[in-house]
């Protein structure tokens, strides 16, 4: 299947990986490169040195294309920016936050730059800013997310901008990669199907939360700090929402979530860790490896969009 997104990475599929912190390390963007899609590692919170650590590794499983995601709240955000150019990393997703300042550095280097965003405004801005493409991320996502959906974002992105349009949020099989195919997007970012793979590293007991999530099993913490998290359901969720509604402050809010995504990712605490998923995780039933994902679904699409 090919379209502008496939062109302009250079890969087999309409399929990126979502740059998820702790979990979108390099074993995870080698397979979904090898697999014929577009794998992220997701530099989050780490430090630099890390990160180029990780590039290095994901060189040494895969020949393919792959990007890295520059989380912007993270303050070594500067130094991660620097090694992506240094390592000749050829794609860079962004999120949480706006990356122009970064722009020059990454367009001279001769970087694809591809911003995570969540309205409108903040898409026009990226193009504007010498974007290549842009994620436009419903608030169906898993972590931290904005406030409009999928369904009604992508279509007025489309519309905004000329750059090519990624669709992400509550996508997890061909339905969803057709659908957003009909909206204007040229490809789809996914996340929680790939923390649910066979090849991520993330605990099992992180896995089946996923495996056994209902529909109505995710919510939304951190509507009143202004960083909205949408994570599964357990006792750090109930703890936090209750925390919100007595009014508590940012610091006390805090301190229930320091090294919760941790907790969950490595230690596989589903009761105090942070369990990012969004609301597609009650789709996904099995663990699959990263090709069943990235093909079977690209083929499921290519079906349905013959039919209609
Ligand atoms: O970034 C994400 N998803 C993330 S980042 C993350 S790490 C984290 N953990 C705990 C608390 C906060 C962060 C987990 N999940 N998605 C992309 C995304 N970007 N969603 C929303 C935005 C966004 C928000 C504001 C993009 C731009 C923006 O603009 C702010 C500005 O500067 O105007």
């Amino acid at each position: 299947m090919e379209t502008r997104v496939t062109k302009l990475l250079g890969i087999k599929y309409p399929i990126i990986q979502g740059g998820m912190a702790w979990v979108a390390e390099h074993h995870l963007a080698a397979a979904v490169s090898n697999a014929g899609g577009l794998g992220i590692l997701g530099a989050a919170s780490m430090p630099w040195e890390l990160v180029r650590e990780e590039i290095r590794k994901c060189k040494e499983l895969t020949d393919r294309p792959f990007g890295v995601n520059v989380m912007l709240l993270n303050p070594n955000a500067e130094q991660v920016a620097k090694v992506i150019v240094e390592e000749g990393v050829k794609v860079v997703t962004t999120g949480a936050g706006n990356p122009a300042k970064f722009m020059p550095l990454w367009k001279e280097a001769g970087v694809k730059v591809i911003p995570v965003v969540a309205s409108v405004g903040m898409a026009k801005l990226m193009e504007r800013a010498g974007a290549d493409a842009v994620v436009a991320e419903g608030m169906e996502s898993g972590g931290h997310i904005g406030s409009t959906t999928t369904f009604a974002l992508v279509p007025q992105v489309r519309d905004a901008v000329q750059i090519p349009v990624i669709a992400a949020g509550g996508i997890a099989d061909g339905r969803g990669l057709a659908a957003a195919l009909m909206l204007g997007a040229d490809a789809v970012q996914m996340g929680t199907i790939f923390v649910a793979s066979k090849e991520s590293i993330v605990h099992q007991n992180y896995k089946d939360r996923i495996l056994k999530a209902k529909d109505v099993d995710s919510t939304v913490t951190g509507t009143t700090t202004g960083h909205p998290v949408r994570c599964l359901r357990n006792k750090m969720t109930r703890e936090y929402l209750k925390l919100e509604q007595e009014g508590a402050d940012f610091m006390e809010l805090e301190k229930l979530t320091l090294g919760s995504l941790r907790a969950a990712v490595i230690d596989g605490d589903v009761n105090g860790g942070t369990l990012m998923a969004g609301q597609i995780a009650g789709l996904i039933s099995q663990e699959s490896t990263c090709r069943e994902i990235v093909v079977g679904i690209t083929e499921q699409a290519e079906r349905l969009l013959k039919m209609a």
